[in-house]
């Protein structure tokens, strides 16, 4: 091989070893830059004659071509490779599926609360809204519970700053007070015919909603939520309650041959009281009478307190908590998985 094939090979092997351009670069300099192979050779011509300037001039610049195309073909070779690298950097596969935003949905206890309104709804029921920061006398003296009653201490009871006999001073430990509120604003709104002894329509109402009670364990939070009915009339009576509520629990549960039972029990605002249980005869629960709620008659006083007159409006109440009513539905066992926010519990209800 003569000088400038060998020339030629070595630089075509050099631009082959170069893996970035600014090796080719570096590469490229050691053959066709200042101090370069074959800018030294030409150089050297000048000592040559005319004849020989000639033809040494042609073979150098066969060289010098042959060593410039080598140097493009690598500059496009690593030009074309970088731009395939970006290209698959930035590979779109166009036939992959969508990623799904993920669709919200409402907590379990405000499904039953929906669906708690819808059942009542459809029975006449109208549902109230109230404040979750109370009035003690809303709260409790509205309600006939005496001043020395274990549930107004502040072991059972949050109370907050300030608060007079009707200002605000503590969370509400029931919805009562709303159809307390409720119960003023109708009687309000037919004061006319209550005044001259006309029958007044009817209350039928619920008051669903967050209740505090100083209470945590398992069984118990802190804040938990209750939904509160009350229905005044004229005629209403204890086998109206029960054929309502029956009702209400067999349309609830999905069950028609649910069987419900009323035991006898206290509370300051009903007289008489009764607790009510519920039997499933079917299913993981079947045969075990369960609590539902509370209930009774409204006492005299609370009548009273509503603006009525207990010798002329009768009516009964109940209440019943939406969070045990929601683990009876779907078979849930711990109350604080309601609270926790664990999205793999809650979607489960979307
Ligand atoms: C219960 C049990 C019994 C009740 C009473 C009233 C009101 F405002 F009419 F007096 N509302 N809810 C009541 C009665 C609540 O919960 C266990």
């Amino acid at each position: 091989m003569n000088e400038l094939d060998a020339i030629v090979a070595s630089a075509q092997a050099a631009f082959a070893q170069a893996a970035t351009p600014a090796d080719l670069e570096n590469a490229k300099a050691r053959f066709l830059g200042k101090t370069g192979s074959i800018t030294e050779l030409m150089k050297g011509m000048a000592a040559l004659s005319v004849e020989e300037k000639k033809s040494r001039g042609a073979a150098i610049n066969v060289a010098k071509q042959a060593v410039e195309a080598a140097l493009n073909a690598r500059r496009q070779a690593l030009a074309d490779a970088e731009l395939n690298k970006q290209l698959q950097a930035e590979a779109l596969d166009v036939t992959l599926p969508g990623r799904a935003r993920g669709t919200g949905g409402l907590h379990p206890v405000s499904l039953t609360m929906e669906r708690l309104e819808a059942i009542f709804g459809s029975m006449g029921f109208e549902v109230a809204q109230g404040p979750e920061i109370e009035a003690d006398w809303y709260n409790f003296t509205a309600l006939n519970t005496p001043e020395d009653h274990p549930a107004r201490s502040m072991h059972d009871t949050f109370y907050v700053e300030g608060g007079s006999a009707k200002a605000p001073n503590l969370l509400r430990t029931h919805t009562s007070p709303v159809q307390v509120r409720h119960a003023l604003q109708h009687v309000k709104q037919y004061k006319a015919l209550v005044d001259s002894g006309q029958p007044m329509p009817e209350i039928r109402v619920i008051a669903p909603g967050r209740t505090y009670r100083v209470d945590s364990d398992a069984t118990h939070s802190p804040m938990f939520h209750q939904c509160e009915g009350l229905w005044i009339g004229e005629n209403v009576s204890f086998k109206d309650l029960k054929y309502l509520f029956t009702e209400f629990c067999r349309t609830f549960f999905e069950r028609d041959d649910l069987v419900l039972r009323f035991r006898p029990s206290f509370f300051p605002f009903t007289e008489p009281s009764a607790e009510i249980d519920i039997q499933f005869q079917s299913g993981p629960l079947a045969g075990r009478w369960l609590e539902v709620a509370g209930s009774g008659q409204v006492h005299p006083n609370v009548v009273r307190n509503m603006g009525l007159d207990p010798e002329q409006h009768i009516g009964f109440a109940f209440g019943m908590g939406l969070d045990r009513f929601t683990m009876l539905r779907y078979g849930v066992n711990d109350l604080r998985l309601f609270f926790d926010g664990d999205i793999r519990f809650l979607s489960q209800f979307r």
